[in-house]
């Protein structure tokens, strides 16, 4: 039976060009197999059969043009291939949701058909036939009815929120609001108990309290200017150790772990706790903030200085929560793909209030719901304060929470009130204990924690009668330990534990606390609190009875540390109750396995010239892609990201391929589906669709880049973006990526300030380049040719992902079209090209006078261009330098100049840029599509003259050619420019330069392009 296989729905295009064949007159090819690629001027895409069978011929060759229903191939097989067709996947699992839906009516309808009862035409109508008491549900209703007619719609409402208040205490399922009353979400009822010694648990977190404030005041003691923070730990203390002691599961060889970011500032008391555990030892603690002799302790949680501790940067807030968020639906997305197991890990993360006004901080929750992060923890800790004053002294940030939270759909639990308001709140019959919480803002929440028992009886009970009455029988003692639900460990416990039975959903942690807790009167929710980082004797030691630590007060003077003894039943303890939990934490530790890099022939495509075919690096990176994909150890380790714009680069033919990632699969059938990059979501698939949204996407990089310490496994991100929403939107994420020891792939794709011609001015990227270089481990590229683009990335394979190298690659890739030549022989290109520069092309036609070019992107070309009218029409020589990178040459120059400036004694060494220009004759004239500081980075490392040509100024929409013009890098003011260089360095006469200027009309009176 033989079977023809033609070109399939290819969308908008037509005649386009098969660019490989994948298979031959002979070859055994099953469904779904590709066998062709073919090329458009945007992008290419690979062909799968939808016959399996042995090819019987071939009717394309490379070169042809196809389109749709063209035939490729004929196949014999022994049965009918459209008999035996399968229902595709997607089309299956729409089948089967349909008739589970189909049957969900049929039984809504049996339902809706019973008799319904005739009732009594009233304002408000029974919508609900669950009805076991009609009768009693009438008189509420006529009730109601009643009051809205005599007392109005107002009177109406307030009865209902009473109503619904009395509800929801009484524990009843109450329905929608954006808030519950200000009271803790879990009933006393059904806190769920700690098997935990409460006493020990007590002294020790007393202890890691004390330990955590003599190391910022010993530290400040020494050097005060050194810093710290106090206050946030000791709020936070016991939303920590609860966690510590009893949930939070370390990676060890048989669990993965649970992931936790730790609040950046609250870094004093992690390490308090790491002293205890037997981890960090005094003079450690000793080298807080000390960091530039090794074994000081990091200012706060940053990998790169504490590669074997912190795993998480946090202190830039509003990253921790995003990053947090992206981890969490990474983690489902290695276990979607089979990549992990699921081991039921979770990811928490500690947020300050304060914190939770970065718009990064709430920016992802909608994903989190929507992605059910059911392993996800958000605690944030309320203690009502920032840096400055009150987070919210008019309203009250923890309901405001709770209403972004629960409107994104998340599982909220609010901790706002300890176990001594159990009974308290249990006794307001009358509600109106409920109704001074509701009431109260806090402002004067935070007040009243500031001051003592006399002053909450009188400014809070002392409200209403009802409530004053209530605590009648109560000393101001009494009313003074009424504690907040953060510190008390009954009531943690009870929400960590609902939390993390929680499914189908991510939950926030809302409690409330006190910042400086137990500080006293310096420290203790007072506005300054954040700040303080000297506690005098009077404080010290106030702290010291506070939490009973054992020390002499002597001790307490010399602001002594406090370990007990390795006996004690503390030390003990805490050792005995991580061990249970498999580990220390936080702790960085990394098992993955290298991927080996392909072949280096995996890259030879595109070592040879496209001739006539124009591409541009962007489809050539594309191309590249495919051909990656093809690779059994690389392929399932790539994970291409996407922020919305995979059209935009020619990528949507790995939709198909790959799959973009949908953790519930895809419900619908996609418009395009009869196409070939039609848009298909599946659970297992590979691609970061993030739609428009930078961050996420970075962030979901970050997660993949960190995947070989976080999960053990290897991978390979790639994210593509708009080059100009890369870096200078992201930056404080792709720092944090360099602190994380991130290692992936970043692309500024649509490169350069004139490369994007008609995009204009928030479109046009011209510094990239120059923010990558502030990251010390970014290797950045700019390249030109496909080939340097095969060789650039290869190695970045080898280095980050074979060789395990702490290094991220940006590499800018451009939309302009042209012809690719192929690799020079020369056996040093592909050094130069990793190094930043090499020589592409040499004019020696005269023998009188030269110049060097350097071209770096897509101005390469146009000095390229620029070359051959100075030899043909002014008979100047040159030298064209392709430069890959000028930030890796100017960190060889940095380190050759630093190296021979510490060691004047000896052979001075010579810079790369030396190494090539050196010896070359006449000045120097280099230009890119950026700022001209991007070439200026070179300019100290050479003796010779050095001019550069930029794009400095804003960008705005124009053809590329006249783009060029304005901002003079064209190929006509190169020529211009560089014979008026050679006139200033006096090899030529300057009328040259000045018939060149007139000749290409050169206005010598506009202004900077930087001033228009
Ligand atoms: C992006 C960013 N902006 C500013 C700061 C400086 N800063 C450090 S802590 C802090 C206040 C934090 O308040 P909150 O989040 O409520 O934490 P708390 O200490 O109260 O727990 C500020 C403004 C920072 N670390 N990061
Ligand atoms: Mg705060």
């Amino acid at each position: 039976m033989s079977n023809k296989l033609l070109v399939p729905d290819i969308g908008d295009f037509d005649k386009v060009e098969v660019i490989e064949l994948l298979v031959k007159v002979g070859d055994q090819i099953n469904i779904n197999d590709a066998v062709v690629t073919i090329e458009s001027d945007k992008s290419s895409v690979e062909i799968p059969t939808t016959v399996s069978g042995k090819i019987d011929s071939v009717h394309v060759k490379v070169g042809d043009k196809v389109s749709k229903g063209d035939l490729l191939l004929n196949v014999s097989s022994l049965k009918e291939n459209f008999s035996e067709k399968p229902i595709p996947k997607d089309t299956e699992s729409i089948i089967k949701q349909a008739e589970v839906v189909l049957k969900g009516e049929e039984k809504e309808k049996t339902i809706s058909q019973e008799p319904i009862q005739k009732k009594k035409e009233t304002i408000i109508k029974v919508t609900s036939n669950n009805d076991i008491d009609p009768l009693e549900t009438q008189d509420w209703l006529e009730s109601l009815s009643a009051v809205v007619q005599k007392d109005g719609n107002q009177r109406a409402h307030f009865l209902i929120k009473e109503l619904i208040n009395k509800a929801y205490r009484e524990g009843a399922n109450i329905p929608y609001t954006q808030n519950t009353p200000y009271i803790n979400t879990i009933r006393p009822e059904a806190e769920v108990k700690s098997n935990g010694d409460q006493n020990i648990e007590r002294r020790i977190r007393s202890l890691i309290r004390w330990n955590a404030a003599a190391m910022v005041v010993r530290a400040n003691k020494k050097f005060p200017e050194l810093g710290g923070h106090i206050g946030t730990f000791a709020s936070a203390a016991t939303l920590y150790d609860v966690g510590m002691n009893h949930f939070w599961r370390a990676k060890n060889n048989k669990f993965g772990g649970d992931l936790v970011y730790f609040q950046g500032h609250s870094a004093p008391g992690i390490y308090a706790r790491a002293f205890l555990e037997g981890r960090l030892n005094e003079k450690q603690l000793d080298s807080f903030r000390q960091e530039v002799e090794p074994g000081g302790l990091s200012s706060y949680p940053h990998p790169w200085l504490m590669p074997k501790f912190w795993q998480f940067p946090t202190v830039s807030m509003g990253l921790g929560p995003m990053l947090a968020i992206y981890q969490a639906r990474y983690m489902k997305y290695l276990i979607n793909r089979g990549l992990i197991k699921d081991e039921g890990r979770k990811v928490w993360a500690f947020l300050g209030d304060g914190e939770m006004d970065e718009p990064e901080s709430m920016g992802a929750i909608g994903l989190a719901a929507r992605e059910k992060l059911d392993n996800l923890i958000f605690v944030v800790n309320c203690n009502l304060q920032r840096l400055d004053g009150p987070v919210r002294g008019n309203g009250k940030i923890i309901q405001e929470l709770e209403g972004s939270f629960r409107g994104a759909g998340w599982n909220v639990i609010k901790v706002i009130w300890g176990s001594y308001w159990d009974s308290l709140i249990a006794n307001d019959k009358t509600g109106h204990l409920v109704k001074v919480m509701n009431e109260t803002v806090d402002g004067e929440y935070q007040a009243m924690k500031a001051r003592d028992g006399t002053y909450v009886r009188e400014k809070f009970f002392g409200k209403y009668p009802e409530t004053q009455e209530l605590v009648s029988s109560l000393s101001d003692k009494d009313i003074w330990r009424l504690n907040r639900g953060g510190h008390d460990p009954h009531k943690v416990y009870a929400a960590y534990d609902q939390a993390s039975k929680n499914q189908g959903s991510p939950t926030v942690i809302i409690a409330k606390t006190i910042k400086g807790y137990g500080m006293g009167k310096t420290g203790e929710s007072v506005n300054t609190t954040h700040q303080t980082k000297k506690l005098d004797v009077d404080d010290l030691l106030y702290y010291r009875d506070r939490f009973d630590v054992p020390l002499t007060d002597e001790q307490v003077k010399n602001v002594e540390y406090f370990k007990p003894d390795e006996k004690s039943l503390e030390i003990k303890y805490i050792k005995e109750k991580r061990m249970n939990l498999g580990g220390f934490l936080p702790e960085r530790t990394t098992y993955s396995k290298p991927i080996k890099v392909p072949a280096k022939d995996i890259f030879d495509f595109m070592k040879v010239s496209t001739g006539e075919k124009e591409m541009s690096t962007t489809m050539a990176l594309v191309r590249m892609f495919t051909n990656l994909l093809r690779d059994k150890n690389v392929s399932p380790r790539l994970v291409p990201i996407i922020p919305d714009e995979a059209r935009t680069f020619g990528m949507e033919g790995f939709f198909q391929k790959i799959g973009i990632y949908a953790h519930e699969g895809q419900k619908y059938e996609p418009e395009d589906s009869a196409q070939l990059s039609s848009y298909r979501e599946e659970k297992t698939g590979q691609v970061l669709e993030e739609g428009i949204n930078e961050a996420g996407a970075m962030s979901s990089w970050i997660a993949a880049a960190t995947s070989y310490t976080n999960h053990d496994i290897e991978m390979i991100p790639i994210y593509i973006f708009y080059s100009m929403f890369g870096f200078q939107r992201i930056g404080d994420l792709a720092w944090a990526g360099g602190d994380s020891q991130a290692r992936g792939f970043l692309i500024g794709a649509t490169a350069g300030r004139t490369t994007l011609a008609g995009e204009g001015l928030q479109h046009q990227d011209g510094h990239s380049h120059l923010i990558a270089s502030t990251i010390p481990n970014c290797v950045s590229y700019d390249p030109t040719f496909h080939y340097e683009l095969a060789v650039i990335f290869r190695e970045g394979l080898r280095r980050m992902h074979e060789k395990n190298e702490n290094v991220f690659y940006y590499i800018t890739t451009m939309n302009e079209n042209y012809s690719h030549p192929s690799m020079p022989k020369d056996n040093n290109c592909e050094e130069g090209i990793l190094k930043g520069m090499y020589k592409i092309k040499e004019f020696n036609k005269y023998g009188k006078t030269k110049i060097q070019l350097l071209g770096s992107g897509t101005i390469l070309r146009e000095m390229m261009a620029a070359a051959e009218v100075l030899q043909d029409e002014y008979l100047i020589d040159s030298e064209i330098w392709s430069v890959t990178s000028f930030n890796e040459l100017r960190k060889d120059g940095m380190e050759v100049e630093r190296y021979n400036l510490l060691n004047p004694d000896k052979e001075q060494k010579v810079s790369f840029v030396e190494q090539c220009l050196g010896k070359t004759e006449g000045p120097i004239m280099a230009a890119s599509d950026y700022m001209r500081m991007n070439s200026d980075q070179i300019r100290p490392y050479t003796n010779k003259s050095f001019y550069s040509l930029g794009t400095d100024g804003y960008g705005r929409s124009d053809t590329r050619k006249n783009l060029r013009k304005f901002f003079e890098v064209d190929k006509e003011h190169i020529v211009a420019y560089g014979l008026s260089v050679l006139a200033k360095e006096q090899l030529i006469a300057s009328k040259h330069a000045k018939e060149a200027i007139k000749k290409y009309n050169i206005d010598g009176s506009k202004p900077m392009p930087t001033k228009l």
